[in-house]
């Protein structure tokens, strides 16, 4: 008996591979956490920025607070099983009339996760739909293998490397509108991408990427991992601390050197860096 999703809504996850929209949190919530998250990036905008949109829940307590929101663990068991790891968090945030974009890509390609055996729960903070710029996903591809990507490093592509399948048919694309509070699950393996944000608010996505099982290996470099929920009989990372607050010295600290493992891990191989 599922715990927050209904029979259909996981059936539906395991045929599409994507899961959206998902009730989770009210508008209230949703407009404070905004508000503390906007207040950290006004105070700490440097530290927040390029690779500082990575794991910001280590050192800000608005975005632990919802990694750990036991309403989101309660959906994510239903999708993944009771013992569950926080690998990392992303940031993902479009200002108004941005050009930036997400090519066609496969979480899976360059996580050196394997086996990846876990689910992304995409949070928005603002209004997420067509104008704004809101996920796109092609259903069914979770069950396909890694397609090729080709390293663009476009200027305006949000992903690290500016990975991006080619030849993808967007005609089967579906959009994945989401009401501030509202949430979307996805595969690791599902083709995904998003257009620019013409819209004149910011897009504003958390996405924990990803809720993993305990059993999966990070095989590029060993890095950390926060136990939410269960046990972790594998010990296959090392454990990270929950933030003491905002910004605390050792927390920052800890945010750093998880940087520098996800700098070698998501760069593993790659032509050239960037700052994020
Ligand atoms: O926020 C976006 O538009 C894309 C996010 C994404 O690619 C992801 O969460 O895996």
């Amino acid at each position: 008996m599922p715990k927050h999703l209904t029979q259909d809504q996981v059936d539906s996850y395991r045929r599409d591979g994507f899961l959206s929209p998902v009730d989770l949190l009210s508008l209230e919530e949703a407009s404070r956490f905004r508000a503390a998250l906007e207040a950290a990036e006004a105070r700490w905008s440097q530290a927040l920025a390029g690779a500082g949109r990575n794991n910001a829940h280590l050192v800000l307590g608005c975005l632990d607070e919802i990694t750990h929101h036991p309403g989101i663990l309660d959906a994510v068991e239903d999708l993944i099983g009771p013992d569950i790891l926080v690998y990392g968090s992303v940031l993902f945030i479009k200002e108004p009339n941005d050009p930036g974009f997400v090519s066609w890509h496969q979480d899976a390609t360059y996580m050196g996760i394997d086996p990846f055996r876990g689910v992304t729960a995409w949070l928005a903070l603002s209004e997420s739909n067509t104008t704004s710029g809101c996920m796109r996903m092609m259903p069914g591809t979770h069950k396909d293998e890694i397609r090729a990507h080709t390293d663009t490093f476009s200027e305006e592509n949000i992903l690290t490397r500016g990975q991006t399948i080619e030849d993808v048919d967007e005609d089967l694309a579906v959009d994945l509108p989401l009401k501030p509070g509202q949430l979307s699950f996805h595969h690791p393996r599902i083709i995904h991408g998003s257009r620019p944000n013409r819209g004149s608010d910011r897009r504003i996505g958390f996405a924990v990427q990803s809720y993993l099982q305990p059993v999966s290996r990070q095989t590029i470099c060993r890095t950390h991992a926060q136990l939410a929920r269960g046990t972790d009989v594998y010990g296959h990372f090392d454990p990270a601390p929950r933030p003491a607050g905002n910004m605390s010295a050792d927390d920052v600290s800890l945010w750093n050197q998880v940087g520098e493992q996800w700098t070698e891990i998501l760069y593993h191989g790659a032509g050239q860096r960037r700052d994020y």
